[in-house]
């Protein structure tokens, strides 16, 4: 089996720190997540941007300096998010795309949200594919609901992404599809064969999704973004120690953890 990747999302748009008191919100806060992440495991980081106040922003400088402040520090993959928060303009959340990172992720349909919706239409998500394809950017394709994945193989159908595609599969989103082991498996079985894929199980349903991709041959995905308890009614102390666990479990399950560019390998990046 492929060596385990790792993502550690580490502070999304949606969680605060009235939620999680060790929210990373700065560029150096955050920089420094990364990198105690990628000490104790993870080779990507997948990265959302807050501005002064602590609001989820997709402006490119903030994201340029989060990026910088990273690489200084260590070779994690870096993995800004177009997704950034439901009210963002299409326009806004591409930003991050324009600093060239090795991956972004790109979501692949719309979908209820809690009491929000996810916008993400056909001719949005084409433009985006197809700005990530010019710039070199590896596509994460966000699949939040089981239409999303032929979506995804439509943008390869048109020319606009290349196989073999990555797949996230975020389970357990209020309003969207649930977290439970038949869920993940209808995913899995229903991308083409040759795709990798990972999954960011949400809230209680990360460590059982993560603990069914270690066994199947997936990938994982852990972090204050999907999850911010260690266990029930426990908070998480840090991104990294969400991480630790599962590097455990990996470790007593028999599959190697990939480092960043063993990822990179397994990913096709930077061919
Ligand atoms: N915050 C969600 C509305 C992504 O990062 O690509 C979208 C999201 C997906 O988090
Ligand atoms: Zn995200």
């Amino acid at each position: 089996m492929e060596k385990l990747i790792i993502t550690a999302a580490l502070t999304g748009a949606e969680v605060t720190r009235d939620l999680q008191p060790n929210l990373p919100i700065t560029p150096d806060e955050i920089a420094q997540e990364a990198y105690d992440a990628y000490k104790a495991g993870a080779s990507i980081v997948h990265i959302h941007a807050r501005d002064e106040e602590g609001n989820p922003t997709q402006s490119f400088e903030v994201y340029r300096e989060i990026k910088e402040k990273i690489e200084a520090k260590c070779n994690i993959i870096f993995q800004p998010s177009t997704g950034g928060a439901v009210w963002h303009s299409p326009e806004d959340r591409l930003q991050p795309v324009e600093l060239k990172p090795e991956m972004a992720t790109l979501s692949c349909g719309t979908c209820n949200f809690g009491p929000d919706v996810f916008m993400n239409s056909e001719g949005y998500m084409e433009k985006f594919a197809s700005r990530m394809k010019e710039l070199g950017v590896k596509p994460e394709m966000e699949i939040f609901e089981r239409g999303m994945i032929e979506n995804a193989k439509k943008l390869v159908k048109k020319g606009l992404a290349v196989a073999p595609l990555h797949f996230d599969f975020v389970l357990g989103v209020p309003g969207a599809c649930p977290a439970t082991p038949e869920d993940l498996l209808h995913m899995v079985k229903a991308i083409p064969e040759g795709s990798t894929w990972t999954v960011a199980g949400l809230g209680r349903h990360e460590l059982s999704l993560a603990t069914m991709a270690i066994l199947l041959g997936g990938h994982v995905r852990v972090g204050f973004e999907d999850n911010i308890y260690y266990n029930k009614g426990q908070l998480a102390n840090s991104n990294a120690q969400l991480v630790e666990r599962i590097v455990r479990i990996a470790n007593e399950l028999g599959r190697e953890v990939a480092t960043p560019d063993e990822a990179r390998k397994i990913l096709g990046i930077g061919r």
